[in-house]
């Protein structure tokens, strides 16, 4: 494995590509954990992150790649298993959902490359939530339907760990549980109520795989999204209608007060690398840390060939390692244009130059990467199947994003 990365590192010096980039890496090889947590966070991060950020809108085409690598025989690499390909690293997995369970092609490309997986929707509030339960019994009742304890069971059958997505989350948690009665159209809770309901849901959830599936949930998303765009203002969703800017912390103390002291943490946020959005995260997570209940921040990483550019992404990746935390890239898929040869490949390049970086990053300890997950296996089963983000395609094959995931295949 190691090897590998070295010829990788050199394949790069030897273009002489990232001269730039190894050089102020180089400079900031080591995650700091002694450096306190300061205010200006991403401001002041040393180069390369002092470049100014992206504008939200797209940027321009990255500069065009020269062409790196050519697909091999598909039978020859897919003897390696990306997740083995990166052991020692982090951990590669993918999301998925109960529909794909018994497709017996789908599970065994699932075995063989990816060693955790994340629930798709199967444990988010809303499945879990049960309203009828909740009005008769006037609390909080959480009731894991067949289709979370599916995947649970199948990931234990396999020794899969699990990633747990999501306790808090503005969307996909029905209005009714911010309600008085737990009912649709009751008035919203107050803040004592809510904060009773808030620590239940997430005692009963946690304890419920702790009891059932011991060290299976190793990572909670404890808080999901919680920021604008835009502005990096607190995103105006019920939970911070009712508890304020403190519903972040009431979690994470929650998730502490349950989880056992073994399981990760997690503040988890798509667009991440925008610049007011960033800093809002940066704050708070540094608060957090400041009190001991975070573990690390996930960035979701929903991205395109055309945004964000890889540099600007994995800029973003370095300034939270800095913080000396955990990152995990949670929910990675990158669309492109068209399902032709020319979308496919340009799709190829983005991933391979994304994992070029991201190798040479966590070889020389500029980022702290302790989990990777790609938000869907194949682009028929992807939330943006019409813009074909993933590795494989619909018959399972691999695309040449696969290659550019794995790296070294031009070596094969
Ligand atoms: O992939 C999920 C899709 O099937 C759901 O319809 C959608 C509904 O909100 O949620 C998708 O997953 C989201 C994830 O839980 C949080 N980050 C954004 C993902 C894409 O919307």
């Amino acid at each position: 494995m190691k090897c590998m990365w070295k010829r990788s590192l050199r394949r790069w010096l030897c273009m002489g590509l990232l001269a730039g980039m190894c050089m102020s890496a180089v400079g900031c090889s080591k995650v700091d954990n002694s450096e306190p947590a300061s205010q200006d966070g991403a401001a002041a991060a040393p180069s390369p992150s002092t470049e100014p950020e992206a504008s939200p809108t797209p940027e321009a085409t990255p500069e065009a790649m020269p062409p790196i690598y050519e697909v091999p025989e598909a039978e020859a690499v897919l003897g390696t298993r990306l997740c083995e390909h990166y052991q020692g690293y982090f951990t590669v997995g993918t999301c998925i959902s109960s529909s794909m369970l018994g497709n017996e092609k789908l599970e065994k490309l699932v075995l063989e490359q990816f060693n955790t997986v994340t629930c798709e929707n199967e444990m988010k509030p809303d499945a879990l939530l049960n309203q009828m339960a909740c009005i008769s019994q006037n609390e909080v009742v959480v009731m894991f339907p067949k289709r979370a304890t599916d995947i649970l069971d199948w990931a234990k059958e396999h020794d899969l760990k699990v990633r747990g997505h999501v306790l808090v989350w503005h969307s996909q948690t029905p209005d009714w549980f911010f309600k008085e009665g737990f009912q649709n159209n009751g008035a919203l809770v107050s803040k004592e109520v809510m904060l009773s309901r808030m620590e239940s849901y997430i005692k009963q959830v946690i304890e419920y795989c702790d009891t059932n599936y011991p060290g299976l949930v190793y990572v909670w998303d404890v808080v999901n999204e919680a920021f604008e765009d835009g502005s990096g203002e607190y995103r105006n969703s019920y939970w911070y209608q009712i508890l304020g800017e403190d519903f972040i912390r009431y979690a994470f103390e929650y998730a502490r007060k349950y989880a056992s002291p073994e399981t990760k943490l997690f503040y988890n946020d798509f667009n991440c690398y925008i610049d007011q959005k960033q800093t809002a995260i940066m704050t708070v997570v540094k608060e957090l840390i400041s009190l001991g209940l975070i573990d690390g921040v996930g960035m979701q990483s929903h991205l395109d060939v055309d945004y964000p550019s890889v540099d600007n992404y994995t800029r973003t990746l370095e300034r939270f390692s800095k913080l000396g935390i955990e990152v995990q890239i949670t929910e990675l898929d990158v669309t492109t244009t068209g399902n032709d040869e020319a979308s496919f490949q340009k799709q190829g390049e983005y991933y391979d130059k994304l994992f070029q970086i991201i190798s040479i990053y966590e070889k020389l300890g500029s980022t702290n990467i302790t989990g990777l997950t790609l938000w869907g296996v194949s682009d028929i089963y992807s939330w943006r199947s019409s813009q074909y983000p993933l590795l494989f395609d619909a018959a399972l094959e691999p695309k040449p994003a696969y290659y550019g995931v794995l790296q070294e295949k031009q070596e094969q």
